[in-house]
């Protein structure tokens, strides 16, 4: 009751003070980024991944399609994403997409850390045009993937599109993420490619998102996501 009846300055003072008070107040969480590299007799690669960046990518894998869908990942998941891919091109696309996924999967779990305070699921469905697109992920440790798409055709381009289930597997293997990717409708391979892209990343967004009610706590009630 007192403090329904406070003035309108003890009200500001008292919200000034708490302003001010270094306790209470969500600290700024250490930097989540993550640089890997990988050199295999197949593929060159170098990886940064900013978990709380605003969508900045710099991307070149050699593989148009790739680098589109990737750029697709990193900005509408806000991470900052710069990879820079040389694979054994000549022989296909499987190296070079599969290893990104490794790799991709290896930063994101080393710029996550412990995972304390973190959302640990997320979800999104996506539209593009005639195709949606739904993702759902946990930040399980137990990396595996569920995935029923429907692609009506099986290249864009000079892309095969069984790859895009490659990539996911190598991924969420390597992040230690539970993803499950599902087509609920689309016509159009390169919509339902790129919704499908869009999703995950939001999910994942959605997933590594710092939730100020569990500063420093580990959200699992085994008490650990490893
Ligand atoms: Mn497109």
């Amino acid at each position: 009751m007192e403090n329904d009846r406070r003035s309108t300055a003890q009200a500001q003072a008292q919200d000034t003070a708490q302003a001010q008070a270094p306790s209470g107040i969500p600290q700024p969480s250490p930097a989540r980024r993550a640089e890997f590299a990988r050199i295999t007799n197949e593929t060159d690669i170098v990886l940064r991944v900013d978990l709380d960046g605003t969508g900045e990518t710099d991307i070149a894998t050699g593989i148009p399609f790739f680098d589109h869908m990737l750029d697709a990942f990193g900005r509408h998941g806000l991470f900052n994403l710069a990879v820079a891919a040389k694979g054994d091109l000549e022989v296909d696309a499987h190296h070079t997409v599969e290893d990104v996924g490794i790799v991709l999967g290896q930063a994101v779990a080393s710029a996550l850390g412990d995972k304390r305070g973190i959302t640990r699921f997320g979800s999104s469905l996506v539209p593009m045009d005639e195709a949606l697109l739904l993702a759902a992920c946990d930040l399980s440790g137990r990396g595996q993937l569920h995935y029923e798409v429907k692609l009506p055709i099986e290249i864009i381009g000079n892309f095969d599109t069984t790859l895009v289930k490659e990539f996911l597997v190598a991924f969420a293997g390597n992040a230690g993420l539970t993803l499950h990717v599902r087509s609920l409708a689309g016509e159009n391979s390169h919509h339902i490619i790129e919704a499908a892209f869009k999703a995950v990343a939001r999910a994942l967004s959605a997933a590594v998102a710092v939730d100020p009610r569990i500063v420093g706590v580990l959200p699992s009630t085994k008490g650990t996501l490893s």
